[in-house]
């Protein structure tokens, strides 16, 4: 006989599902129990629910394929959700196992008793809870199915104790996934019309749209054209460094987007959405394309982005176009004592080809994207939807996912906290990740946002709520209790040694960096370092920003 469980499992291994991130309670045994009977399905232990999904979202990102959760409960999946919101944004697939009491046992109301269905709707596309064990494959079945996509969405599965210690159900075949649709001729034609006018015109790239194919499509319209390549602010996956077509990223600050979209008469959206400001500001401006700019979508999540991307490339005559290549070049290798930019040149002068970058830097990663333009190919993952606590376990998915590639995770200090323990399973997983924290202690960037939002005169309670100083946060020591070596460095030498090191030797590290913080107590139009990382930008964006930012 095959309990629920069993089925369960054969299931999403069958369906392409064969890693599943755990953390487990009593609920959930009979699934744990299960494990050894379907060795093809991989099971990593996380020791906290929002490395679990953040793993599983690092992992499809990375291989395409949605991963398994397994969480306990109502609080299980509660603890997960800030990764699974992330994931929601980035349109990533991901199966949410969430165990329950058993169905005879809620009315009692024990102590894990909640209304998980609640806690699951707030990032999932799909919820149920399986009521029979012969229902409960075809149940796993349509949430991988909806998990596909496209586009990619979280699908929560709960599953009560005794649906999964029951027997007698089968394992069901994997349903067809979606086929994308080409966009359809009108809307190719209007995106070509609009291409053809002598209007100035952007084409907005995200999701899908920036791996290698959507980009060189994309990099033939621009040629022919001349319209510009802008890409969302914070790419669920986004290929780029040498030999790819460049493209620039919308910026955080709405203050420098505006200027990047100022005066487009036409947006083309290409799996993206009309750029808006991360947050609302008293007398800022929260839709940021310009008056008068038309938007037209050429590709919605659920389209083909590359192929409709190559429609338009034949509707515009671009198919003889050459594509823009980034040419090599890499930055010299620091000297000296450390600041943040200093780490992004090292981080850029040595990252390796075929390179996972997972960036939670922050503050400290303003200039990253610019230093790395040139290094070899790689791969970016984003912070898709805000919630911090991200990169590393974003990390430990990709490295599970690619395991030959190397992976580097460029954490902000307060970032780092928030998911720490994902040293632990990237120590036991023994993955090649190597983590650099950029320890400014300080949430500097909430300092910006205290300015931003118009709070005058910040006293020193406010103050003590972005500041991490007093017990200073000790990285080496944290990542050596997690079981990963770590070092501290204090000049560029040093840090490119260790990167290098780091990077060479399989298994994981830690490199801590003390940075000064790069915005903390200062006024926004005194910060020196704002300031070089504007003259890092295309030189008319950073014109233009200069004198907005800075009247
Ligand atoms: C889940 C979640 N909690 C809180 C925040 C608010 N928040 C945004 S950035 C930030 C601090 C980031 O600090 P750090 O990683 O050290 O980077 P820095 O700003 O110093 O560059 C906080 C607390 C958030 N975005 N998400």
């Amino acid at each position: 006989m095959t309990t629920g469980a069993q089925a369960l499992l054969r299931t999403l291994v069958d369906a392409g599902v064969t890693t599943c991130f755990t953390n487990p309670g009593t609920s959930e045994m009979h699934f744990v129990a299960a494990l050894d009977s379907v060795p093809e399905m991989r099971s990593v232990l996380a020791l906290f629910e929002g490395v679990a999904t953040g793993a599983a979202d690092g992992y499809a990102r990375m291989s395409e394929r949605p991963a398994a959760t397994l969480l306990h409960l109502g609080s299980g999946l509660g603890n997960g959700l800030a990764n699974l919101h992330n994931a929601r944004k980035g349109k990533v697939p991901i199966v949410n196992i969430v165990g329950d009491h058993a169905t005879y046992h809620t009315k009692y109301d024990a102590q894990l008793q909640s209304d998980i269905e609640t806690v699951a709707r707030n990032a999932s596309s799909w919820v149920r809870t399986s009521q029979s064990t012969g229902q409960l494959p075809s149940d796993a079945a349509e949430a991988i199915v909806t998990a596909i996509g496209p586009p990619g969405q979280v699908a929560t599965l709960i599953l009560p104790a005794d649906v999964s210690w029951s027997d007698g159900a089968e394992p069901v075949p994997p349903r067809p996934p979606a086929e994308p649709p080409v966009a359809a001729k009108a809307v190719v034609e209007e995106a070509a019309r609009a291409l053809r006018g002598r209007r100035k015109t952007a084409l907005l790239l995200g999701g899908r749209a920036l791996r290698e194919p959507g980009l060189e499509a994309a990099s033939r319209i621009a040629a022919a054209t001349g319209a510009t390549l802008l890409a969302e602010a914070f790419p669920t996956r986004m290929e780029r460094g040498a030999g790819l077509p460049p493209i620039e990223r919308i910026a955080y600050l709405a203050e420098l987007a505006s200027v990047q979209l100022s005066g487009l008469r036409h947006l083309i959206l290409v799996d993206a959405k009309a750029p808006v400001s991360f947050f609302a500001y008293p007398g800022k401006k929260s839709y940021l394309v310009p008056n008068g700019c038309e938007v037209h979508e050429l590709a919605a999540p659920a389209d083909d982005a590359a192929g409709s991307l190559e429609a338009l490339v034949e509707a515009v005559g671009a198919g003889s176009a050459g594509v823009a290549r980034q040419e090599p070049a890499r930055p010299e290798r620091p000297t000296g004592e450390l600041d943040a930019d200093k780490v992004c040149q090292a981080v850029a002068a040595v990252l390796p080809e075929g390179a996972i970058v997972s960036d939670e830097a922050q503050t400290s990663g303003v200039t990253l994207s610019s230093l790395t333009a040139g290094s070899p190919r790689h791969d970016l993952l984003a912070l898709t939807g805000g919630a911090i606590g991200q990169g590393l376990p974003v990390a430990v998915g990709a490295a599970i996912a690619c395991p030959d590639r190397p992976v580097i995770a460029l954490e902000g200090d307060g970032s780092a906290m928030y998911t720490i323990q994902s040293l632990w399973t990237m120590a036991r997983e023994g993955l090649d990740v190597t983590a650099v924290v950029f320890n400014n202690r300080s949430y500097a960037i909430l300092n910006i946002e205290l300015e931003r939002v118009g709070a005058e005169r910040p006293g020193p309670t406010a103050k003590e709520q972005l500041d991490l100083h007093g017990p200073d946060l000790d990285f080496v020591s944290l990542a050596r209790g997690l079981g990963v070596p770590s070092v501290r460095v204090e000049t560029g030498e040093d840090l490119v040694a260790q990167l290098e090191r780091a990077i060479a030797e399989p298994g994981p590290h830690l490199i801590e960096t003390v940075v000064p913080s790069v915005y903390s107590g200062l006024r926004l139009r005194a910060m020196p370092h704002a300031l070089r990382a504007l003259e890092k930008l295309p030189r008319p964006i950073a014109k233009a920003a200069k004198a907005r930012l800075y009247p």
